[in-house]
């Protein structure tokens, strides 16, 4: 059964932009879709990394396509050649279609073209909007947009969509920190590799964008990990270890890794002067950090067996934001309340 099609396109535009959380940092995760006269979903666009094209120009793009049949842009991912061609190509073809979007359409050049102004000259009828845009340089895209005569409905799905937005209004002003773990469906996290080859992908991703990891002490010693990037190619961010003894075996292969900063310090002060900060480990440091944690981000497996300990020492009722089923299900969660 194909149950997107019961999804309203703001829920659309949601769901994508979530798969891409954290990974457009320090840009927001942004979802588009496009939808044609008769309420069919034609394009559903992400903004997938800072730099890259917003999230509008995507499904504009793929509507496009959709629309005219011209297929020049199949491969395209620069904005401004998006943007150039859009505006010469449209020939009135989006009079008609409206949009959903995650967040308010940008009024700036930033590192891309106004995402507001483009729609504006493509004629676009309607747009569905669930956030303003936080940014001073980048807001007023609504009214650039309401002045041309576009229909603006503000506020749709606006929880879900401040939700989504969380992570970057925190990263205007200080870290925005999350923890992270993977478990099988018996609730175990130890006794080797659980997640499967996408989820780790998932996690390499996550590790590239961030500046730093927090692990425990005790994990260190019995894990021995890395914690790079190596999946993706990846930076491997700096470490704070949380522990109150210094002697580690420096053979344990994070500590072999140039270019990075470890710390190993009784305090989880270090965070202060970092933006997206990673805490990986167990019950114990699930607990140490929750004062401090944002977001909850599980993977679980669906495995049983092969590992004794369970994270189920501690006590959190979440509210899931996310939750998306690949091989493994993955979360994206806060403290309910
Ligand atoms: C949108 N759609 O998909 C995103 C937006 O440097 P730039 O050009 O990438 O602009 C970054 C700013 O644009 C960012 O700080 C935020 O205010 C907004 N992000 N806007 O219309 C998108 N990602
Ligand atoms: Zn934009």
């Amino acid at each position: 059964m194909n149950t997107a099609s019961k999804l309203s396109p703001m829920n659309l535009a949601l769901n994508a932009a979530w798969e891409y959380q954290l990974l457009t940092f320090p840009n927001p995760a942004v979802g588009a879709v496009c939808i044609g006269e008769s309420g069919e979903i034609l394009s559903i666009g992400v903004h997938k990394e800072a730099g890259g094209p917003h999230a509008e120009v995507y499904a504009l793009r793929d509507a496009y396509m959709l629309l005219s049949g011209d297929r020049t842009l199949i491969d395209c991912d620069d904005s401004s050649l998006i943007h150039m061609y859009l505006r010469e190509h449209h020939n009135g073809c989006f009079k008609s279609i409206s949009m959903a979007v995650t967040l308010e359409p940008c009024a700036h050049h930033g590192k891309t073209p106004s995402c507001a102004m483009l729609m504006r000259d493509l004629g676009i009828k309607k747009i569905s909007i669930s956030c303003k845009d936080p940014n001073p340089k980048a807001t007023g895209g609504s009214a650039l947009l309401m002045e041309a005569g576009v229909e603006c409905e503000m506020d749709v799905l606006s929880h879900e969509g401040t939700n989504l937005l969380a992570p970057f209004n925190a990263w205007q002003v200080r870290p925005f920190v999350f923890f992270k773990w993977a478990q099988r469906l018996d609730g175990t996290v130890d006794g080797g590799i659980i997640s499967s080859t996408a989820s780790r992908e998932h996690v390499h991703n996550l590790r590239d964008k961030c500046d730093l990891i927090v692990i425990g002490g005790s994990t260190v010693r019995t894990d021995r990990p890395t914690l790079d990037a190596r999946l993706v190619n990846g930076k491997a961010p700096d470490i704070l270890i949380y522990s109150h003894t210094t002697d580690f075996d420096q053979s344990i292969p994070l500590f072999g890794i140039e270019g990075r900063r470890v710390f190993i310090e009784p305090t989880l002060d270090r965070i202060k002067s970092y933006r997206l900060v990673m805490i990986e480990g167990g019950a114990l440091m699930m607990k140490a950090t929750h004062e401090i944690c944002d977001w909850y981000l599980g993977y679980i497996a669906p495995k049983i067996g092969g590992g004794m300990t369970t994270i189920g020492q501690n006590q959190e009722d979440f509210e899931v934001m996310s939750a998306r089923i690949q091989e493994d299900i993955i979360l994206w969660m806060k403290i309910k309340g």
